[in-house]
């Protein structure tokens, strides 16, 4: 007869409501005892705390983002057979981290030097100090489990881009860093001319200059749009929309908008064409997995937008598009575009994405082509409208307000002729937009 036990936050310390950051098990997982199963972290320090037993995950209590002290609920467990409640020595593993200002990067671990123990009273857990900074001074926020991961891989954490609450590295960005550096490693041994690397140039020989440290987001943004372009096959197809109708009503709803506190911009519209299109073709509301195996297709509808702020490129995703209207969105849209520019997102308004949008129409430009926002397999590039003579089919000419379109995509997910059948059906549904509602 299968047991059934109830795991409880063990005394983690000086510590009460502690956020958990990271939870590493899914009802069904088969775990040992003393496998990690949550992090935790307060302003101090993380912890990865053990299972007191081996077995099979039933339910999980709690979740990302939760805040729990001794004795609360974690998950319930069904005991394996024969196995084993562990003598209580588990090991809470905790790194301590600080700010510093040295561009130092060695990671230091030492040790536990006495173990915390599960159930009965205990020391609290003792301070084990792992401090590791990058070379330019800022704190690289890892697990213990994961700066394990990446050493047997032989990642170096400095350039590795955490995608996790505060810029944490997971297991996933580990991964995907090794990709990287796989695929750049095959391209340059694969028998063509092996990537040279970038020169170190003194170019105050040629004048003055002034070196600028990138901020946190641009380099987040130069590793996540280095990786999208390195490991995803683009293409981009051009088209080219007449939104004349579609800008007439658009100005037709300027007042009721303006009433409404909400400003109605051409983006909106293109958010509820572009749920349109992913709803008449699902291929392009998809991931591929990490393995590159399967194709994920997702039910639901959220888009990315790209802002443009004094920090550099973000892309928030709205959520749920095809549930909301135009008003909702433009004031989704310019609450969260103000968030960006304040520097006020969290990862979590990041991610989530399944198609992203870059609009430059408020700023000039034409044709452009978008890097996609992997793991989405497309992303759609809005160049700026400008009247132009449009040929009608009785001969004649009239003016038209033409939009310039864009679609990178994925050619591993993508063929070009679903490419091109995308753009076709988004750019009808933006010229006649009554057609969202087919
Ligand atoms: N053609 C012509 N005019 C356009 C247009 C287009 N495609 N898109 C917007 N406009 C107009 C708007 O209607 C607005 O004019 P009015 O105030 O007279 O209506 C004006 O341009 C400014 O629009 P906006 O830029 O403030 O608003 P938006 O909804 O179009 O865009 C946002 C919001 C957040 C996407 C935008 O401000 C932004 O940051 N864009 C840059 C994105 C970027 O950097 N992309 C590159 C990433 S690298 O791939």
């Amino acid at each position: 007869m299968a047991e059934i036990k109830t795991i409880h936050l063990p005394d983690v310390g000086d510590f009460d409501e502690i956020e958990i950051i990271e939870v590493l098990i899914t009802p069904g997982d088969e775990i040992q005892a003393e496998d990690s199963i949550i992090v935790l972290e307060s302003d101090k320090a993380t912890m990865e705390i053990p299972s007191p037993y081996a077995g099979k995950v039933q339910t999980l209590i709690v979740k990302v983002g939760d805040r729990i002290s001794e004795g609360s609920e974690v998950a319930t467990i069904e005991i394996t057979t024969g196995v084993i409640e562990t003598t209580g020595k588990e090991e809470i593993k905790s790194a301590e981290v600080e700010e510093s200002a040295e561009g130092n990067t060695e990671v230091v671990e030492v040790g536990l030097e006495e173990s915390s123990t599960l159930g009965k009273s205990r020391k609290p857990p003792p301070k084990l100090a792992v401090e590791t900074v990058d070379r330019s001074g800022n704190l690289i926020h890892a697990s213990p489990s994961i700066r394990r991961y990446a050493r047997e891989l032989g990642a170096d954490l400095n350039r590795v881009i955490g995608s996790g609450a505060k810029g944490r590295i997971l297991k996933e960005d580990v991964k995907a860093f090794i990709k990287t550096t796989l695929a750049s490693g095959v391209a340059a041994t694969g028998g063509g001319i092996p990537i040279a690397a970038m020169p170190d140039i003194d170019f105050s020989k040629f004048g003055e200059i002034e070196a600028i440290d990138l901020n946190r987001i641009r380099k987040i943004s130069a590793a996540h749009l280095h990786r999208s372009w390195v490991t995803v096959p683009h293409v981009t197809q051009f088209d080219e929309v007449d939104i004349t109708e579609l800008e007439v009503f658009r100005k037709s709803l300027a007042k009721e908008a303006e009433q409404s506190g909400v400003r109605l911009t051409p983006l909106v519209f293109l958010m509820k064409a572009a749920v349109a299109a992913l709803k008449n073709f699902p291929e392009v509301n998809a991931s591929l997995d990490s393995g590159g195996e399967r194709l994920i297709l997702k039910k639901y509808f959220n888009i990315g937008v790209a802002v443009d702020t004094p920090n550099g490129l973000v892309v928030p995703v709205i959520r749920e598009v095809d549930q909301k209207g135009l008003f909702d969105l433009a004031e989704e849209l310019s609450t969260t575009a103000g968030r960006a520019r304040e520097g006020k997102l969290s990862p979590s308004d990041m991610q989530g994405g399944c198609f992203s949008i870059s609009s430059l129409g408020g700023i000039g430009g034409s044709h452009f082509t978008p890097i996609v926002n992997a793991p989405e397999v497309a992303i759609l590039g809005v160049g700026k409208a400008k009247m132009q003579p449009v040929y009608e089919d009785n001969g004649n000419f009239r003016p038209g307000l033409i939009l310039p379109l864009a679609l990178s995509y994925d050619h591993r997910v993508i063929d070009g002729a679903q490419g091109a059948r995308f753009v076709s059906y988004l750019s009808r549904t933006i010229a006649d937009i009554r057609r969202v509602l087919i």
